[in-house]
């Protein structure tokens, strides 16, 4: 039995080293909701993705705080029982919030693997202590300026260059990194950007030998996605589009995709991402860890479940100094051979630094018992 005493939550903002520009628009700061829960027998911590706008997702960082002071936050208070194994039903009441839900989920799993002094990755069968690492490359001005960017992050090591992609800047940019590189690994990323009309688009991108698209059709489309699969031989890879593990089941048997970008935040938690890697797994299915723009505490849950068996793909899990100039965690750093650590303390393994983290705060609210 174990009791939720206490949620500290805070909204926190920190600086990006450079704007990130992707097909939905330009951020220049990252904003996120953390939250710290104390139970009767240690503290977890767990980090919301949604972001400054509804953008990527219909959550956002106001909606997310409103979700957990209103609903969730009081229902795991009120829980007699709020462990890992309770919590999903505790939330079951309220559709949808999965960035919310993601949250406390995370930090509820965390307070009690630290109780219990062991790690995300052990319990979650993870099968290597660190994994390969790719970075997401934003749109740029010129052609000339992303050649530079893929240049510096390949020198840094990354083993994956993902690039993102909108209507207009797309075939010709892509084009030109391929050729300045013929053998890295590469990647392209629409957020949703495009539309079947657009076929003309996926058979160029279809000759520059790349790894997968991902998400290139609507954030809420199956169905045009199995479509386009079956018109390139490129492996799609969906990232919006998959919310559980029953989109996941969909997505394969409609043949919407062959790769799936997992993001335990987008999903709902840890819990949910491990259900969705293991009906990938099932299915044979490779699938890789997304981010989005993580400070240390999501990159370290990240970086856990990026440690399982089925994440046989390079993930978006770049170092700290790719994102911010001071993370609120010890930095994560890329090692020379272009792979990153998994955090093997208790729980995920990390805490903010508490100076670091109050000099961030830009909101906070206490629930409690
Ligand atoms: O965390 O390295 C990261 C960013 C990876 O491209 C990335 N994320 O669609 O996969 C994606 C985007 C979502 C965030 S865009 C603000
Ligand atoms: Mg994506």
């Amino acid at each position: 039995m174990t009791r939720v005493l206490r949620l500290d939550l805070r909204l926190v903002g920190l600086p990006l080293v450079r704007p990130f520009r992707t097909s939905m628009g330009v951020s220049t700061r990252k904003e996120c909701v953390l939250v710290r829960v104390e139970t009767d027998e240690a503290e977890g911590w767990g980090e919301c993705v949604a972001d400054l706008e509804p953008d990527y997702s219909a959550e956002w960082n106001g909606s997310a705080w409103d979700a957990i002071t209103t609903f969730l936050g009081p229902a795991l208070l009120a829980e007699g029982d709020a462990s890992s194994a309770s919590v999903e039903r505790v939330f079951s009441p309220w559709r949808g919030n999965r960035m919310a839900k993601a949250t406390l989920v995370d930090a509820v799993l965390d307070a009690e693997l630290r109780a219990r002094g062991e790690s995300l990755t052990s319990v979650l069968g993870g099968d290597k202590d660190a994994v390969v690492c790719g970075v997401s490359v934003g749109i740029t001005d010129t052609t000339d300026t992303l050649r530079e960017q893929v240049d510096a992050y390949l020198a840094e090591g990354y083993r994956r260059v993902k690039l993102k992609i909108e209507p207009g800047i797309d075939v010709e940019r892509v084009a030109a990194i391929r050729a300045d590189h013929p053998g890295i690994l590469l990647s392209v990323d629409a957020n949703a950007a495009y539309s079947l009309a657009d076929e003309d688009v996926f058979r160029a991108l279809d000759d520059l030998g790349l790894l997968m698209i991902e998400q290139p059709l609507h954030h809420e489309d199956l169905v045009d996605h199995a479509k386009l699969q079956t018109r390139i031989s490129t492996d799609l890879c969906l990232d919006e589009s998959i919310r559980s593990a029953a989109d996941a089941r969909a997505a394969i048997e409609l043949g919407s995709c062959r790769i799936v970008n997992i993001k335990q935040g987008r999903v709902g938690g840890m819990l949910e991402a491990r259900a969705i890697h293991d009906v990938c797994v099932t299915a044979g299915v490779p699938v890789w860890c997304g981010g989005m723009l993580e400070t240390g505490i999501g990159r370290a849950t990240n970086l856990a479940l990026a440690s399982m068996p089925g994440f046989t793909l390079p993930n978006d899990t770049s170092a700290s100094s790719r994102y911010f100039p001071e993370d609120l965690t010890d930095p994560f750093v890329l090692e020379p051979d272009g792979t990153m650590r998994v955090p093997d303390g208790p729980g995920i393994g990390v805490t903010p630094d508490p100076a670091r983290l109050e000099a961030a705060t830009l909101r906070r609210e206490t629930l409690e018992l």
